[in-house]
């Protein structure tokens, strides 16, 4: 295949070094709020927000702080608020990923009074997330048994950016003829850096966990 056109690289790095730069000054910011930060990256329908309202009931200081973006709606907005999260809703319209600036704005409206963990739910895509730092301190990668076991190869910079990943909808692994051994094989060869755990958001099988991983983590 041809290589990417010159020009295309030329505008994709500045872009990167001022998110980077905005990203450093996020991870400042959270720091001296006292918050651990991690960055929740997926496909569309994975399960992000079935998770976190788990883990708004189940976290053991709550209530946790949540960032999440979308391109249209505030439906996870509200979603995570039933849950006794406090969310905000970045809606990008047409942008693909959330960036370090989006998050600032956003965290300008957060309450954070009384909060420990802040998790940034990301634009469902398992492409464009991957290269923008958001401030996090930790990325987790949610991999769903119905999307297939060849997910982290075909798109292994997610995966290896991250520093856990969950395979989530294990009680549908069955239905589906989801193929455990294989996804932790290629999940091994693309991600060995990452903690892997295995929940059902739905059931919440293996929500405790991951739990005492991110408070860990927190602590
Ligand atoms: N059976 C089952 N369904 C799930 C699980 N996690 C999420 N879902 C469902 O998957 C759909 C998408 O979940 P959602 O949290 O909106 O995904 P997001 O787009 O990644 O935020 C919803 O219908 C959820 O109820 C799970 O662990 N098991
Ligand atoms: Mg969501």
């Amino acid at each position: 295949m041809a290589p990417l056109p010159r020009r295309r690289l030329e505008l994709h790095h500045p872009l990167l070094r001022r998110n980077e730069s905005q990203a450093g000054q996020n991870r400042d910011h959270f720091h001296r709020h006292g918050l651990r930060t991690i960055n929740l990256l997926s496909a569309p329908g994975s399960g992000k927000t079935a998770l976190l309202e788990q883990l708004a009931h189940r976290w053991p200081r709550p209530p946790i702080g949540v960032i999440v973006g979308d391109l249209a709606t505030d439906n996870d907005a509200r979603r995570l608020q039933r849950a006794g999260a406090r969310a905000v809703q970045i809606r990008t319209g047409d942008l693909c990923h959330l960036d370090a600036a989006l998050v600032d704005q956003a965290f300008s409206q957060l309450d954070c009074s009384g909060i420990d963990l802040l998790v940034i739910e990301n634009v469902g895509n398992l492409v464009c997330p991957a290269a923008f730092d958001l401030g996090e301190q930790r990325r987790i990668a949610l991999l769903s048994v119905t999307e297939g076991e060849d997910k982290p190869l075909k798109y292994p910079a997610l995966f290896k950016s991250a520093d856990a990943v969950v395979i989530n909808k294990i009680d549908l692994a069955e239905a589906v003829g989801f193929d455990r051994c294989i996804a932790i094989a290629n999940l091994s060869a693309i991600a060995p850096q990452a903690t892997l755990f295995e929940l059902s958001a739905h059931t919440g099988k293996g929500l405790d966990v991951l739990i005492r991983w991110l408070d860990a983590k927190a602590a």
